[in-house]
C-alpha cells in the first residue's frame, strides 16, 4: 500500500461515507458486469450486499461509541467543572485498508475471518490533557454495561521500543440491526496531546522513509518521546498544584465553567420565566 493510501487510512475526523454501497456501478465495472452470467451476477451482487452490511455495522458501532465518548465529555465537564477530553477523532478503515491489513496479517479474505481477526476497522482516538485523564476515560468506558472489553494494551505504562505511548482498547458493542444484533469491535486509542504530537510525527517520518528510517532519526525520536513524557509529567504536576488553589469565581474566569454558563443569558432568563409560570412560583 502506498504511503498516501496509508495516510488516507489514518484516523481522521468525521465519518467518511461508506465506499461500498448499492449506488450505480462505475462505467468500466458496469461493462464487466454485463459480460457475466446471471449466476455470476447474482453472486457478485450478494457479495457486494454482504460487504456493504459488514461495513455499515462498523459505522454504526463507531457512532455508538462516539456517542458514549461525547456524553462522557459533556457530562464530565458539567459535573466536575473540568474537561478531560481535548479532542476526539474517528475513522472507518477503507475496504482497501481492510484488505491490506488482512493480507499483512495472513487473514483469509472472507468477511467472517476479517470480523474475527481485524480489530481496528472502526477506530476512535481520544486526546486528553493529562496522563491521569487517559486512565479516567479508559475506566469510564470499560465500566459501561454494554461495552465488552476484548483487549487492553497499555503503551503508556509500557512504551514501545521506539518511544510510542498510548492506551489501546478493543471494545465490542452491540449494534441492533433490522434482523439481528451484531457485536462490533471498535479500537479506541487514548493518549495525551504530547503523545499524539509525537505519534503523528513518527508516523509521517516512518512513511516518508517507507519504514527504513535512519538510525540517527530513530534515536532523536526516542529522545523526543522522553522530552514529551517529561512535559506530560510537568504539566500534570502544575495542573494538580493549581487545582489545589481556592476555586476562582465564575466572574474571574473568562471561559464558561459549566454548560449552564455557556447558555446565553436571555435564553436562561426565558427558561426561568417559563419554569416559574409552569410551577406557579
Ligand atoms: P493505522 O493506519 O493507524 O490503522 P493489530 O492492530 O493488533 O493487528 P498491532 O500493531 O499489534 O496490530 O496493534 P497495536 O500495537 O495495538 O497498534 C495498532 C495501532 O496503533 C496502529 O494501527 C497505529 O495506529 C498505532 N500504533 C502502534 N504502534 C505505533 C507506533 O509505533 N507509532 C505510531 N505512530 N503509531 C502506532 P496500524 O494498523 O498499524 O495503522
Amino acid at each position: 500500500m502506498s504511503a498516501d493510501a496509508h495516510e488516507a487510512d489514518r484516523l481522521s475526523p468525521g465519518f467518511p461515507p461508506p465506499t461500498v454501497g448499492s449506488g450505480p456501478l462505475a462505467e468500466p465495472v458496469a461493462q464487466s458486469f454485463a459480460r457475466l452470467s446471471p449466476d455470476q451476477r447474482g453472486a457478485l451482487v450478494a457479495a457486494r450486499d454482504e460487504l456493504t452490511r459488514f461495513v455499515m455495522a462498523y459505522q454504526f458501532g463507531l457512532e455508538e461509541m462516539l456517542t458514549k465518548v461525547n456524553i462522557l465529555k459533556d457530562e464530565f465537564s458539567y459535573v466536575h467543572d473540568y474537561n478531560p477530553i481535548e479532542h476526539v477523532s474517528s475513522r472507518l478503515k477503507s475496504p482497501e485498508g481492510i484488505l491490506a491489513k488482512a493480507v499483512r496479517k495472513g487473514c483469509p479474505l472472507r468477511v467472517d475471518a476479517i470480523r474475527e481477526q481485524i480489530f481496528d476497522i472502526a477506530g476512535i482516538r481520544i486526546t486528553c490533557s493529562f496522563i491521569a485523564d487517559t486512565y479516567t476515560i479508559r475506566d469510564m468506558l470499560m465500566s459501561q454495561e454494554d461495552v465488552t472489553v476484548v483487549e487492553v494494551k497499555d503503551y503508556i505504562a509500557h512504551p514501545k521500543e521506539n518511544g510510542y505511548k498510548s492506551l489501546h482498547l478493543i471494545v465490542q458493542v452491540p449494534v441492533f440491526l433490522s434482523d439481528r444484533v451484531e457485536h462490533v469491535k471498535v479500537e479506541i486509542q487514548i493518549r495525551t496531546i504530547a503523545m499524539d504530537f509525537w505519534a503523528s510525527l513518527e508516523h509521517k517520518i516512518y512513511y516518508k522513509y517507507d519504514g527504513d528510517v535512519p538510525q540517527t532519526l530513530l534515536d532523536e525520536l526516542r529522545d523526543a518521546a522522553t522530552v514529551a513524557n517529561r512535559l506530560d509529567v510537568k504539566m500534570e504536576r502544575l495542573h494538580q498544584e493549581v487545582s489545589r488553589l481556592p476555586h476562582a469565581s465564575a466572574a474571574e474566569t473568562s471561559e464558561p465553567s459549566s454548560a449552564l454558563e455557556a447558555v446565553p443569558a436571555e435564553l436562561l432568563q426565558t427558561l426561568f420565566q417559563q419554569i416559574g409560570r409552569e410551577t406557579g412560583t
